[in-house]
């Protein structure tokens, strides 16, 4: 959340900060604003409450200057207007800060410095920041670098802050803490960011910050310490993801783009790590061989959002599987929860950008404990995946659009790639391995199958737009996805979306089904097919339209709408039903002519609490 780009070069800064910012939107889209060097020793800025495009319009085209910070913003603390748009300045001007994430005792440190003439242009917290800095430099700070230290010394919380001081235009400085930044390394130029999707553009040499650590950064290179000023020694590493990766191409949004390279995704996901011979998979990276398998008593995944629903699936593929207790926790609630952590459970933290604040604080928790922890996560050199040390890479590639679609089928993917390893080291015969090692390879075709089917479940879309209320059933293996598939249609749609049980409609919610309320069934053909059928029945005899989402025949006039899909295996069926629902829930949000890849209040990479 809230996206960050800097430059310090040769060339114009506000173009390529505009275009690091379109990059980055998806990040936050409450406003945008930018910082340059400008003459008499003070930065200059434009900022709007809107879009990056709006900014755009509102920058004065003959601005110049070699140095430039720039924000894309999801609000916080305060409106999302312009007097809160980033960046913020110091009283005088001088200095021009960014900031991603949130000072927990910004109220305090607000009122002291109130309480000594301080005055405040906005309702941020970041503010604060600036009057720190200012007063470290007039307190005779010897270097913006050195007053930015002093600044954050009272400042609690999370942070990843850009800073530029207009009368020192030839450097700037970036301090992580919690939330993410990265420097690219350019010829005689550098750029920041807090996604390398804003750098791969200019170069494909990146330098992760650690949490704690602080950058000097100028033309020719940098210079990174802790905060407490001691020298690190951190070197660029090649970030491997290339322009194109974050282009359109033929598409009128990302998530239609991310739905339809799911079968890349899944191959990628697979590739090299399917074990014919032995009915298994090989998962080099999460660095356990067969005793530390087979010594795990219990797996538990930890996500939020859509990366807890897909624990949730994991936890039911590795039940299934392999007969080992498994569950899935919000991350936001295990970290803060004092969690019993045992030694011979396998913890999993599932994050597609690897930097979900709340899953790092889990991890942190679980380190801190002494737990055994493996990310599962899409973002190469992400915190999470550097504090786990080992993990499940997921291969999805990069994934803009802030409704996870990709990202999520391979969370599912690589789960069952997980409980399939666990099963065969246990009492998984060789037969059902191979069966589900063949289920696995099955899936990136079955799944273009699905894609070809897209007009009719558009179609289907369409029909029930009008929707104010939907239900999404499921139970056991599908109960994952029909959370999954409430919460698509939720996010990009606005319509309200619960799952449902299907036996549980009885105790409660049926009271809610009239011919206004439409139902998404998902009946894989499985032994609780017939308990679907009921659950169907009981909906129609109360006048509630039913889409049904199955791999199989259903009796005749029982539904109102059909939506097949390919058979693949009773454990994994789960993971192509929940293609369709990506589908239905993106034709529905088009049909209402909603921003699909920037839902409203919402925003990707949750780096805040
Ligand atoms: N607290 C700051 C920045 C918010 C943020 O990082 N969101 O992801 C604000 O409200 O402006």
């Amino acid at each position: 959340m809230c996206g960050i780009v800097g430059y310090i070069g040769f060339r114009e800064a506000t173009p390529l900060l505009l275009e690091g910012l379109r990059r980055l939107e998806y990040r936050g889209y409450d406003s945008a604003g930018l910082a340059v060097s400008g003459r008499r020793g003070k930065p200059r800025i434009a900022k709007v409450a809107g879009r990056v495009a709006d900014l755009r319009d509102a920058v004065d085209p003959a601005r110049t200057g070699g140095t430039g910070i720039a924000h894309t913003r999801w609000a916080t603390h305060g409106e999302a207007t312009d007097a809160n748009a980033h960046p913020h300045t110091d009283p005088g001007g001088r200095i021009a800060v960014v900031h991603n994430g949130i000072f927990e005792n910004a109220e305090s440190l607000r009122a002291q410095l109130t309480a000594e003439g301080a005055v405040f242009a906005s309702e941020t917290d970041t503010e604060v920041l600036t009057h720190l800095i200012a007063a470290a430099l007039e307190a005779g700070a010897s270097s913006l670098e050195d007053a930015v230290r002093t600044a954050l010394r009272p400042v609690e919380g999370a942070y990843g802050i850009a800073v530029l001081d207009g009368q020192r235009p030839d450097e700037l400085v970036v301090a992580r803490q919690g939330s993410p930044l990265v420097l690219g390394v350019g010829e005689k130029e550098m750029f920041i960011a807090s996604d390398v999707a804003a750098l791969v553009r200019h170069t494909q040499r990146a330098v992760f910050l650690d949490d704690g650590e602080l950058a000097t950064v100028n033309a020719e290179g940098y210079r990174t310490s802790t905060l407490d000023a001691r020298p690190t020694d951190k070197q660029p590493v090649t970030v491997g993801v290339v322009e194109e990766d974050y282009q359109l191409g033929e598409f009128p949004d990302f998530m239609r783009k991310e739905i339809a390279e799911q079968p890349d995704a899944v191959t990628r996901a697979l590739r090299g790590r399917l074990d014919e011979r032995f009915a298994t998979v090989r998962l080099d990276g999460t660095g356990l061989d067969a005793r530390d398998l087979r010594s795990i008593r219990r797996v538990k995944f930890l996500g939020c959002g859509s990366a807890y629903y897909a624990g949730e699936l994991g936890a039911n593929l590795v039940e299934e599987l392999a007969r080992i207790p498994a569950d899935a926790e919000p991350a936001s609630e295990f970290r803060y929860r004092n969690p019993v952590v045992e030694s011979d459970t396998l913890y999993i933290a599932v994050s597609q950008s690897g930097e979900t604040l709340d899953t790092l604080a889990a991890v942190e928790e679980l380190n801190r404990k002494g737990g055994r922890v493996i990310g599962a996560v899409n973002g190469v050199g992400s915190a999470i995946a550097r504090a786990c040390g080992a993990g499940l890479l997921l291969h999805a590639g990069p994934e803009i659009s802030v409704a996870s679609t990709k990202a999520v089928t391979n969370m599912s993917v690589s789960f069952a790639m997980l409980a399939l390893l666990l099963g065969r080291v246990r009492d998984l015969s060789t037969a059902n391995g191979q069966r589900i090692v063949t289920a696995l390879r099955s899936l990136p075709g079955q799944i273009e199958e699905i894609l070809r089917a897209e007009e009719q479940i558009a179609e289907a879309a369409r029909r029930y737009a009008d929707a104010r209320n939907m239900f999404f059933i499921g139970r056991t293996r599908c109960w994952p996805t029909a959370r999954e598939g409430a919460q698509k249609l939720k996010e990009i749609s606005y319509v309200h979306a619960e799952a449902y049980h299907a036996a549980e409609l009885k105790h409660g919610p049926l009271a809610l089904i009239d011919e206004s309320m439409p139902s998404v069934v998902l009946a894989p053909d499985d032994e609780l097919f017939a308990k679907n059928i009921s659950a169907m029945e009981q909906i129609k005899a109360r006048g509630g339209p039913i889409i049904a989402v199955t791999n199989t025949t259903l009796p005749h006039g029982l539904t109102d709408t059909v939506i097949r899909v390919p058979h693949n295996s009773p454990e994994l069926d789960p993971i192509l039903l929940s293609v369709p629902l990506q589908l239905f829930a993106y034709h529905f949000a088009s049909t209402l002519d909603r921003d699909i890849d920037k839902p409203r209040n919402l925003a990707k990479s949750v780096t805040v609490e």
